[in-house]
């Protein structure tokens, strides 16, 4: 029994027990869902294995979204195990380091490819493949940053390509919205993870969440998660096209 009880989704982008994505998948097990988790490479896969055991997750295999035979292949797994799924997690996303510092105006032809691929292109790619298997309608789930509507500090072509990622929410929810199925993001407040910590100066941006945020603290991933589970569940039936702010109220302020 549960909010997600007879729910069934995959989750991607669990990197180790700090990660977003781990802060959803827990929520949403809690409530009841049944889930899937991908890796990507064999590092990660040791990271993963564990936690999913923890939850009940069965583990789909290697993702890696600049790869599209492997979406293809843990796809294909997802149907074999399930024939259908209820939903989505999409909590990806990369950027070379040395630019996710200075001045947006230096990014590469390269990074901007790359980074544009992997952390906007991947939900929709995602989101072809999860459309043949909602067949009761579903929840698709992605996560963004404040960075897509304000400029911040050093997070330069991430945050060009969070602002695509928020457009692609709203042109799949309208593509997707004739078959039941909704697609959202949260917008996170920022939160000490392995993606994180490539930003530049990513503890001073804590540290002035903390001063300015409506809560005067930073958000958890099991905040993070808990709006994740809103969004997957029943409850946010109405929902679509939405980009929630899960931040401690920071981007009144920001
Ligand atoms: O402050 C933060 N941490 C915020 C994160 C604030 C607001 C939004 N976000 C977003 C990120 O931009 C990302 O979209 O949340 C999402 C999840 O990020 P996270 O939980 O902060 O970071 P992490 O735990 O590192 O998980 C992201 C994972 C990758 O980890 P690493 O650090 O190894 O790059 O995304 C996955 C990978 O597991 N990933 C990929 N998966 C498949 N194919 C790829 C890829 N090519 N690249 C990265």
């Amino acid at each position: 029994t549960g909010l997600m009880a007879g729910k069934r989704g995959l989750v991607m982008g669990i990197a180790n027990n700090r990660s977003i994505a781990w802060g959803i998948a827990k929520a949403a097990a809690a409530a009841g869902a049944e889930i899937a988790l991908t890796y990507q490479g064999d590092a990660l896969r040791k990271r993963v294995e564990p936690l999913a055991a923890e939850i009940g997750a069965k583990v789909v295999g290697h993702c890696d979204v600049t790869d599209a035979t492997t979406i293809d292949a843990v796809f294909a797994e997802v149907e074999r195990l399930w024939g259908k799924i209820d939903f989505i997690v999409h909590a990806i996303a990369f950027s070379d380091k040395d630019q996710l510092t200075g001045r947006y105006v230096d990014t590469t032809e390269d990074n901007f490819a790359k980074t544009m691929l992997i952390s906007v292109y991947s939900f929709t790619a995602v989101a072809q493949r999860a459309e043949k298997l909602m067949t009761d309608g579903g929840s698709m789930l992605t996560l963004t940053y404040y960075g897509a509507e304000k400029v911040m500090p050093h997070y330069n072509v991430m945050g060009v390509a969070k602002a695509a990622l928020e457009a692609s929410v709203r042109y799949l929810a309208v593509d997707l919205g004739s078959r039941a199925i909704r697609v959202n993001a949260i917008s996170a407040g920022p939160i000490k993870t392995l993606a994180a910590s490539g930003i530049g100066d990513f503890r001073y941006i804590l540290r002035w969440n903390e001063y300015n945020a409506p809560l005067k603290r930073t958000v958890t991933i099991e905040e993070v998660g808990d709006t994740g589970l809103f969004l997957l569940s029943d409850l946010s039936r109405g929902v679509t096209g939405e980009i929630t702010h899960v931040d401690a109220g920071y981007h009144v302020v920001g």
